[in-house]
This record gives C-alpha cells, sequence and structure tokens, in this order.
C-alpha cells in the first residue's frame, strides 16, 4: 500500500507542541479477559442473558492483554504516543471480601512499571463501568454504600501504584452507567427505571467526589479528575419549542454530570421530574461532589437532535443524509469545537483533556493490511475540530485516540471496530491499520519538530 498521509496539524497549533500530551485509550473490561482471576462483574453477568449483546458475545477473552501486555506496551511505544489511558477492574484488584488481590495488583504494577519504562504517561481510570457483581447484589449504584466501597477500593488502588499514575479519572463517562444501565438498561446491570437511573447517577457522582479525596490523600502529585461524555444537543428546528427542547436535553444527559460537579446543583430540569423520581441527596452531598479537579476529561463522538416532545419535553430526531460512522453516528466535527467553546464558557472549568475521541468503521485486514479512510477522515477533521477549540481560547491539553485496539464494544460485541490497530479475534494477532500509521506519522513529525 501507498505511503500513508500524516494527520496534519498547523506547525503553530499548541498541539504540536512537546507538552501536549497525544495518547491511546482502553478499558479494563473491554480488552483484558482473564476473566478466571478476577470477581466476577455486572457485565458478565449481563452478557450472560441472551438478547442482550448484539453477537451473543462475552468479554472473557476478548483482546487476552492481560496475557499479552508486555508486546501491547511496545506496541503502544511504537506509536510514539506521550501517554496511554488504561482503566483497573475493581474485581481483579479487590476481593470480595474487601482484601487487596495481590496477583491482581501485580498485573497493574508491572503494567504502569513498563509503560513508564518506555517514558508513557499514564491516565488510570477507576472505574470504566466493570462493577463488581457482589455488589450489584447488594444494589450497585442504587445503594449509597456503593459509593464507599469505591472510595475503599480507590484508597487501596492509589496507594499500591502512587505516582506511576500521572493522573486518575474516579469514573468514566457516569451517564453511561446511570442512564443506561440503569435508567433505559440497554448496558449491565440492565435496569429501566427513571428513578433507578437518577439515584445511580447521584450515588456514582458522590462516589467521584469521595474518590477525589481519597486520590489528593495518597497520591498528593497525581492529577485527579473525573471523564464526562458529553453529546451535544441540537434543535431539530429554529422553532422556540425544538429549541427549549435541545436544551432541556443538554441538561438532563449532559449537566446532570457537570453541573454538580463544578456548581454543586442538579440542573434545573430536576424540577420537573415528581418527588418519587429524584435521587435523595443528604445534606453535605453537593459539597463532596463539588470537590476542585485538576483536569476535566471529556469524550466526544458525535452530536443528537432533538425535537419538543416526550415525557420530559424532548424527543430524539434522527436526520437523513449525513455521513455517518458504524456506530450509525453522526459525523460532526464542528459540534465538537462548539461543544468545548460553550463548555468554557459557560463554567468555570479546570484545563481540559481530550480522554476518548474515535469513530467505528467496518475494518477488514487484506493482505496483511487494514486500510481506513472514514475513520482517517474522522480522526483529522476531529484533531482540527480540538485545534479550532484551542485557537478560540479553550484551555485543552491532551487527546486520546479512542481507541488503541478493536475490543468488546459493550452492547454491540466484537462487531464495531473502534481501533487504531486491528485485532484478529481468532489469532489475537494485531495489525496498524492506516489510521494507527497517520497518528504515528504526525507524533513522529512533532518529535523532529521537537528537536529543531
Ligand atoms: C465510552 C467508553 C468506551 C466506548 C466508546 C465507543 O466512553 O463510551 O469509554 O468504552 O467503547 O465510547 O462507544
Amino acid at each position: 500500500m501507498n505511503q500513508i498521509q500524516p494527520f496534519t496539524l498547523p506547525g503553530d497549533s499548541t498541539m504540536m507542541q512537546k507538552d501536549f500530551l497525544f495518547g491511546v485509550a482502553t478499558a479494563s473490561f473491554q480488552i483484558e479477559g482473564d476473566y478466571q482471576h478476577r470477581q466476577p462483574c455486572i457485565w458478565d453477568t449481563f452478557c450472560s442473558i441472551p438478547g442482550n449483546i448484539a453477537d451473543g458475545s462475552d468479554g472473557k477473552t476478548a483482546c487476552d492483554h492481560v496475557n499479552r501486555w508486555k508486546q501491547d506496551v511496545a506496541l503502544i511505544a511504537s506509536l510514539g504516543v506521550d501517554v496511554y489511558r488504561l482503566s483497573i477492574s475493581w474485581g481483579r484488584v479487590i476481593n470480595e471480601d474487601g482484601s487487596l488481590n495481590r496477583r491482581g495488583m501485580d498485573f497493574y504494577i508491572a503494567l504502569l512499571d513498563e509503560l513508564n519504562r518506555h517514558h508513557i504517561k499514564v491516565f488510570v481510570t477507576l472505574y470504566h463501568w466493570d462493577l463488581p457483581q457482589h455488589l450489584e447484589d447488594k444494589g450497585g449504584w442504587q445503594n449509597r454504600e456503593t459509593a464507599f466501597a469505591f472510595a475503599d477500593y480507590s484508597r487501596l488502588v492509589i496507594q499500591e501504584l502512587g505516582d506511576r499514575a500521572y493522573a486518575y479519572s474516579t469514573l468514566n463517562e457516569p451517564f453511561c452507567s446511570a442512564f443506561l444501565g440503569y435508567e433505559v438498561g440497554i448496558h449491565a446491570p440492565g435496569h429501566k427505571s427513571r428513578k433507578k437511573g437518577r439515584v445511580a447517577a447521584h450515588h456514582l457522582l458522590l462516589a467521584h467526589g469521595l474518590a477525589m479525596a481519597e486520590i489528593r490523600r495518597h497520591a498528593p502529585k497525581a492529577l485527579a479528575g473525573i471523564v464526562l461524555n458529553f453529546s451535544p444537543a441540537y434543535a431539530f428546528t429554529s422553532s422556540d419549542a425544538d429549541i427549549k427542547a435541545a436544551r432541556l436535553a443538554h441538561e438532563y444527559h449532559n449537566l446532570w454530570y457537570l453541573m454538580p460537579l463544578m456548581e454543586g446543583r442538579y440542573p434545573d430540569i430536576i424540577n420537573s421530574l415528581s418527588e418519587a423520581e429524584r435521587p435523595e441527596i443528604l445534606a453535605g452531598d453537593m459539597d463532596i461532589i463539588k470537590i476542585n479537579m485538576d483536569y476535566l476529561g471529556i469524550n466526544y463522538y458525535t452530536r443528537n437532535v432533538y425535537q419538543a416532545g416526550g415525557e420530559l419535553g424532548f424527543e430524539d430526531v434522527r436526520i437523513d443524509n449525513v455521513p455517518r460512522t458504524a456506530m450509525d453516528w453522526e459525523i460532526c466535527p464542528g459540534a465538537f469545537t462548539e461543544l468545548l467553546k460553550d463548555l468554557s464558557q459557560e463554567f468555570n472549568l479546570p484545563p481540559i483533556y481530550i480522554t476518548e475521541n474515535g469513530a467505528a468503521e467496518d475494518d477488514a485486514l487484506l493482505n496483511g493490511e487494514v486500510h481506513d479512510p472514514m475513520r482517517l477522515d474522522y480522526l483529522q477533521s476531529h484533531l482540527l475540530a480540538v485545534h479550532h477549540a484551542i485557537e478560540n481560547g479553550v484551555d485543552v491539553k491532551g487527546y486520546f485516540a479512542w481507541s488503541l485496539m478493536d475490543n468488546f464494544e459493550w452492547a454491540e460485541g466484537y462487531r464495531k471496530r473502534f481501533g487504531l490497530v486491528y485485532v484478529d479475534y481468532t489469532t489475537q494477532q494485531r495489525t496498524l491499520k492506516s489510521s494507527a500509521k497517520a497518528y504515528q506519522g504526525m507524533l513522529a513529525y512533532r518529535q523532529a519538530l521537537s528537536q529543531k
């Protein structure tokens, strides 16, 4: 195949400076496998119920990363990235009685040591959705106690990993855990109740605040923050009703998580829920949640369009004739720039890291190569979108492509591929896609610039 054109950014872009961090991201359940050596989690249970996962698969083997981690670190290093974002599997490091699982913890210690040996910084996510099943059996995120169990687990991990991690993120996308997992039930643990979704969100945010305090105490040099996903809400028409609908959707899906962190309160849409549907907020909770963060992680994939309607005043509209990824998500880099600008204007945000951005494509391995033109376009346009936001004054310090390699895409199973690296699940062979080469090329160019 012809030489792949590297991604390009203007030479004087902040993103081409050495201290802007470029990375790739993964999550424990999506890549690790080796389920025999950890507690079962809610995703194991969810996968075991027919119909939940599009291809009937599970996370038992995934990318077999626990057995291939050394080779995977070499792969990460070969891309030339500055930083790698991974998550810790709660049930791999903590036994059911709360004691440390030495074997599991040693796996992560060796992994972080190896990354650091390659001069790769590590962003550790403490919770990327794999709640131990024994905690779900006691109510999971419905149960306030889970927030305290999370703080205990976090403390043990942070005490062990300490400054091997450059940054800790408490939670990844509490929207997904709460809304997809407890409110609409398309993710584990599969509950379907508005009340449960709202209660889960509150306990997740409380867990975040409690864990932040543990990071501050036990790894004072590491950065501490959270990762939120945002799908900016656009009005279908310019009618007042649709504009209002988009605002309501933004409050319900995006600001429900950000506003408590920044301002110690839920957005106004909480007042349109019946008393019975609102979470119980105890005195002091919002102060715990509002703890100062060193950074905000933002995950962006797509935007959503809304019109007036539905029980809460908004409903999704699917618009035609727009480019979409294999997830059927609209490709809209302009909304990414606008999101970053709008959030920075509306809130007094800490520095931002783009902790995930990427696209699923129907990739195929042909003669040892994987060409992914749609992903190439997607990443190039979204890198530029970040650049434009920075030019407009938004403080972005890093960018992580989702994902290092193809992996278990939750309810979609293995059919949706997000990797820069292709994984052949029968052989576990990894192959750099064109997008990986374009990323590698950009990073090599930047490296050369910095040595001039
Ligand atoms: C997410 C998750 C990832 C997904 C990715 C693509 O943040 O939603 O962090 O686990 O795989 O977003 O859907």
